[in-house]
């Protein structure tokens, strides 16, 4: 069975202290309430990697994420940071590609797709995110978009590599409006992205990859998405923020 992951997204949200008591708050639930196989995975900012993962020690539900990293790997790049560094912050995963990464710093597929090769490289496992636009989704573009981010981003991985990788759909119109993929909308495109994955690869790798949902997902809209044979859990925007919301969307796993 494929892994399933619930994993949120802090953004550039919480001060040092805030951010230590919602991840308090987090594992104490999680411990309680996260039943199943489901990994619970928090992606914070930088400044909080190093304490929460004091928290999350011995807590094997809960994992630690970053949200970008520089690809390489140290030196002059004042105001960067690298995928050694994080990792040696206690961060296991690192999101990568997401779309207001894209749009507000200009972070092209080409530079992403070194991202990825540096994140594999030090261990981390890089939650790559695509998705298409609200224009691209009118025009009946999307599958040519987000075709193109997986050749560029990830598809120059061997095989053995791909299998590190974790995707998440997230299509841009549904990113901070309130508005979600249907649960058909969303399927679609996953079950698109599987298809994509057996072909470059092969079926055991597709059958393998976990593919995550993003974008405006929470408590209500998550038992149905969850409930779509290719959807593998979400990657949580504002409601990771609030400790409740975030457990209640893991718990759809259990
Ligand atoms: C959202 O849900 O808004 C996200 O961008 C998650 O990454």
């Amino acid at each position: 069975m494929r892994k399933k992951i619930v994993a949120g997204n802090w953004k550039m949200n919480l001060d040092f202290q805030q951010g230590i008591s919602l991840f308090s708050e987090i594992v104490n639930m999680a411990k309680d309430e996260v039943l199943g196989q489901q990994q619970v995975v928090v992606c914070s900012p930088f400044i909080h990697l190093h304490g929460i993962a004091q928290l999350a020690k011995g807590v094997s539900r809960v994992a630690i994420g970053a949200q970008n990293i520089y690809f390489e790997e140290k030196g002059a790049y004042t105001g960067e940071i690298s995928a050694v560094q994080v990792k040696s912050a206690g961060a296991e995963y690192v999101i990568l590609g997401h779309s207001e990464r894209r749009a507000y710093f200009n972070e092209s597929d080409d530079m992403l797709s070194k991202k990825v090769d540096a994140a594999l490289k030090h261990g981390l496992i890089p939650v790559f995110c695509i998705g298409e636009t609200r224009e691209e989704r009118e025009a009946d573009r999307y599958f040519d978009v987000i075709g193109g981010q997986l050749e560029q981003g990830v598809f120059h991985l061997s095989n053995e590599a791909f299998s590190n990788v974790v995707l998440a759909y997230e299509p841009v119109w549904a990113i901070g409006t309130g508005l979600t993929a249907s649960p058909e909308q969303a399927q679609e495109v996953h079950a698109f992205i599987r298809d994509k994955a057996a072909e470059q690869y092969n079926q055991d790798t597709a059958d393998q990859l976990t593919i995550l949902y993003g974008g405006s997902c929470n408590p209500q809209n998550a038992p149905e998405l969850f409930a779509q044979p290719d959807i593998d859990g979400g990657l949580i925007g504002g409601a990771s923020l609030k400790s409740r919301d975030f457990i209640d969307i893991a718990k759809v796993f259990n």
